[in-house]
Order: C-alpha cells, then sequence, then structure tokens
C-alpha cells in the first residue's frame, strides 16, 4: 500500500478519492486534510470526470474522525482555529462542489468522518458501518461542520440525540433515518457504487452542475426567492446543447449522448 495520504485515481468519467491512513483508521490531521483537498481540485479539474467517489483505506473505516493526536497536540485558540478553518473548507468545498460526490463508507464514519459523510451528495454504507458523532466523549462538540448539517438533515431531536449521547448508529439504521441512501453487502461496496456513478456520470454533467447549484441555494432561500432562482436555471439548461441531444434523442427513440454544453 502506498505511503500517500490520499490515493486519486480516475476511469471512465469517475474519480475516486481514498483516504489513506489505515493505522489510524483513515483519521484526518492537517495533511491528509491538504491531501483530500488537492485531489478534490484535481478531479474538478479535470474535464473527463464526471462524478466523485469518497472511501476510505481498508476494510474497516471510511474515516474514524479528526486526528485526536493533532487536536490534542494543539496548544492555544489560534491552532484550533487553523485546523478548523481548513477543515471547514475542505467539507464545504466537498458540499458545494459542482460534480456529483458520493461516499462509499466501508466502516467506521465517526466524528470528522461523519462530518465529510453529511457534506456528500449520495451516501452509501457497507453492512457493517457504523456513523456517529462521539465528540462530546472527548469533551468536543461536532465543529467540522456536522453540528450544523446535521440538525438540516435530521429532526432536530434525532440530531440532538446522536449528538448529546455520541452514540453511533448502524447501517440500516442511518438509512432509515435518512442519513444515508442505501446499505450494501461490504464485498459488494464498490461495485455498487461504482455502478450508480457510471449512471450518473452518463447524464449530462452541465445539467447536473446547474440542478445541484439550485438544490443548494434554492435551499437556502424563502421558497419564493428559490422558486424564481429555479426558473432561471431551468432557462439556462433549456438553451443547452445537451437539453436539445436529450430531447432529441427522445424524440428520434435512440440513446442520448451528453458532452456538457
Ligand atoms: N484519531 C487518531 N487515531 C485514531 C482515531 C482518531 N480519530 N481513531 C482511531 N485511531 C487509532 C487508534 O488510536 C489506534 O491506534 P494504535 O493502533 O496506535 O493504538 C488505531 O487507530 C486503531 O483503533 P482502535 O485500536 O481503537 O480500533 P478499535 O477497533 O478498537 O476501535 C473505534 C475502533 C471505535 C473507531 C475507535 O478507534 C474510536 O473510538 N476511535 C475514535 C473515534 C472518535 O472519537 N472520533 C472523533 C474524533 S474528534 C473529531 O472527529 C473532530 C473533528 C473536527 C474538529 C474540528 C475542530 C477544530
Amino acid at each position: 500500500m502506498s505511503d500517500d495520504l490520499v490515493l486519486m485515481e480516475s476511469k471512465a468519467g469517475i474519480g475516486l478519492i481514498t483516504i489513506n491512513r489505515p493505522k489510524t483508521l483513515n483519521a484526518l490531521n492537517l495533511q491528509t486534510l491538504a491531501a483530500l483537498e488537492a485531489a478534490l481540485t484535481t478531479l474538478e479539474q479535470d474535464r473527463e470526470v464526471r462524478v466523485i467517489v469518497f472511501t476510505g483505506a481498508g476494510d474497516k473505516a471510511f474515516v474514524a474522525g479528526g486526528d485526536i493526536e493533532d487536536l490534542n497536540s494543539r496548544q492555544g485558540l489560534a491552532h484550533y482555529q487553523g485546523f478548523a478553518e481548513v477543515i471547514h473548507r475542505v467539507f464545504r468545498r466537498v458540499e458545494t462542489c459542482d460534480k456529483p460526490t458520493i461516499a462509499a463508507v466501508n466502516g467506521y464514519a465517526l466524528g470528522g468522518g461523519a462530518e465529510l459523510l453529511l457534506a456528500t451528495d449520495i451516501r452509501i454504507l457497507a453492512d457493517h458501518a457504523r456513523i456517529g458523532l462521539p465528540e462530546i466523549l472527548l469533551g468536543l462538540f461536532p465543529g467540522a461542520g456536522g453540528s450544523q448539517r446535521l440538525i438540516r438533515q435530521l429532526p432536530l431531536c434525532l440530531a440532538k440525540q446522536l449528538m448529546f449521547t455520541g452514540h453511533p448508529i448502524g447501517a440500516e439504521r442511518a438509512v432509515q433515518l435518512g442519513l444515508a441512501n442505501m446499505v450494501v453487502p461490504a464485498a459488494e461496496l464498490m461495485s455498487e457504487v461504482m455502478a450508480l456513478a457510471a449512471d450518473i456520470a452518463a447524464k449530462s454533467p452541465l445539467t447536473l452542475k446547474l440542478m445541484k447549484r439550485a438544490l443548494l441555494h434554492g435551499g437556502e432561500m424563502t421558497l419564493a426567492n428559490a422558486l424564481a432562482y429555479e426558473q432561471s436555471m431551468i432557462g439556462l439548461v433549456l438553451d443547452t446543447r445537451d437539453a436539445h441531444e436529450g430531447c432529441s434523442a427522445f424524440l428520434a427513440k435512440r440513446p442520448a449522448t451528453f458532452v456538457g454544453e
């Protein structure tokens, strides 16, 4: 296994980012966050890549959180802020990425790992995955965007229970609550994720980009403003080559080929 903190590859329109610190269950220290951000930038800029998948090395953990040793070594507010600033920036970049993102959760997604998951579009869980926000057990609270994203993705009382107790939940329960899309047998995780990614990668990347922006920004607006915003975005989409290709292909009873223009 490579010593790189983050592994990156791309094939057939799908970019794969693997957080690679299996000895610490893929915990995120500052260097790993920097490598994660660099990999994300590369895949965002690669026009061939249409979907980005995140996973963790090994079969035990997606990401077991922020690196507790790194956090504990920091003295003073400025040092904590240094870490907080970077992890917030990286997770926000994941959340605002113009390309669809999928978390392939191959085990523990705890603390910062759950917070990374909360920033992705779609989450597929191996059956042994466990999701939790155990920060309270360390005398912390979820501070990498997790407290704010969780209360926007779960009913408030459920989000509070997870954060107040720090107890993780299993994969089936996470899907039942709506925190993830589906559970698959661990051995099939990557093939299921890649099949889903390939399905999305065949769609128009430009339409997906504009749809993602409509969902991201519209979700933070009043309904009246969000509807007006959606209307302008669909106006843009209707003018694209891909929209004409999709409609023409339907009428000609042939498969559409989308190019992102
Ligand atoms: N950080 C550093 N090292 C870790 C972490 C972590 N988050 N998680 C596991 N490790 C290390 C262990 O110390 C151990 O190292 P070693 O082999 O040298 O002893 C190795 O990984 C394997 O772990 P375990 O032996 O503990 O494996 P188990 O199977 O017994 O347990 C668990 C697995 C349940 C996942 C357990 O390791 C655990 O509870 N880990 C910690 C989970 C946790 O608390 N995560 C939250 C961390 S805090 C956080 O995420 C905040 C981030 C944002 C902060 C922003 C503010 C600035």
